[in-house]
């Protein structure tokens, strides 16, 4: 029997990826920006046995969908075949907040699963290695690998097909949150995968989403550098509701928002005009994601509790990168 264990810290895009250049090898069309949360985070367990006669996998102690399961077992037998082993293994995964609903659940979920896996099969894989192979679970884990202020880039075109995966500043940097408020816990219908591909074949606004992309990754890269919210904050929202606008634009529509979400954002708008400094990201589900300076957090997340239909507010600092557990 061969065990490891390990724990990732979900992640937010400042600058979104949406649109994948190669569906195969899970290529991200864009480049993206994140903050790794201190909080929110998935703890995952491996063990490969000759005992077990499948892939089998475990959700916060329930038996996994048939669905996720076979996803799930697709990426041990990448582990398997960079490991040289046949066995199959037991995965039993637990988030400590809600999954599938636009909280970056996959994001952790992959980049835990990527080091508990490939440890457990006997690797002991670079960074690029483990940024490589999570990327193939999920788009956004690679950025949980790595704690603070994140970028993974785009393949470049040359050698074998890699993306850069860099941290741009560490979790101590800046004192910024992301205060996050709890608008619907419903599974999305449409996963993030198959909404990015039907945007990138019919919206026609997706050149135009690609071509804009790389201006603000450089203002966001900045920004954080110099630790200018003032920067940050309108090219955050501008690359959430462009990703948005590609979204509602697609055929048939795809809207993630429900009318706490629009609520929310209302709100933070209306603050902002009161001198609170906020602005908002929201991902491919209802939750809305505040960026605010630290000092500015308790007051906004106190004004987001008080939304009717506001189920729970996180208050999130920069967080660490996977850890491997004994
Ligand atoms: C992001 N999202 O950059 C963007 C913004 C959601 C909206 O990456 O198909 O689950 O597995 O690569 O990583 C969520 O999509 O998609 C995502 P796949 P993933 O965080």
């Amino acid at each position: 029997m061969r065990t490891a264990a390990a724990r990732a810290r979900a992640n937010i895009a400042l600058i979104k990826y949406w649109g994948k250049a190669d569906k195969s090898l899970n290529l991200p069309a864009t480049g993206s920006i994140s903050m790794t949360l201190s909080s929110l985070q998935t703890t995952t367990r491996v063990t490969f046995d000759t005992k077990f006669d499948r892939d089998e996998v475990s959700l916060n102690s329930s038996q996994a969908p048939e669905g996720v399961r076979q996803r799930i077992s697709r990426f041990l037998s990448l582990v398997r075949s960079m490991a040289g082993i046949d066995l199959f293994g037991q995965v039993d995964s637990h988030n400590n907040f809600p999954t599938a609903a636009g909280l970056a659940s996959s994001a952790s979920g992959y980049a835990a699963l990527a080091v508990s896996a490939s440890r457990a099969a006997g690797l002991d894989l670079s960074r690029s290695d483990l940024s490589q192979l999570a990327r193939q679970g999920s788009g956004s884990a690679p950025r949980s690998l790595i704690g603070g202020f994140v970028e993974l880039g785009i393949w470049d075109g040359r050698g074998t097909q890699r993306c850069s995966l860099d941290q741009i500043a560490s979790t101590k940097h800046w004192d910024i949150r992301l205060v996050i408020a709890v608008c619907g816990q419903h599974e999305k219908k449409i996963s993030s995968g198959s909404g990015m591909e039907r945007s990138r074949l019919t919206s026609d606004f997706y050149e135009q989403w690609i071509k804009t992309h790389n201006r603000d990754l450089d203002t966001a890269r900045q920004a954080v550098k110099e630790k200018d919210i003032s920067r940050l904050g309108p090219v955050v929202e501008s690359s959430c509701f462009k990703m948005h606008a590609v979204a509602l634009s697609s055929q048939p529509p795809l809207l993630y928002w429900n009318p706490i979400t629009v609520a929310a954002m209302q709100k933070v708008w209306s603050l902002r005009e009161t001198g609170l400094e906020g602005y908002v990201t929201i991902d491919a589900g209802p939750q809305v994601k505040v960026l605010c300076e630290a000092k500015n957090s308790k007051a906004i997340a106190e004004q987001l509790e008080a939304i009717p239909g506001v189920e729970k507010v996180f208050n999130e600092q920069p967080g660490s990168g996977v850890e491997l557990l004994q």
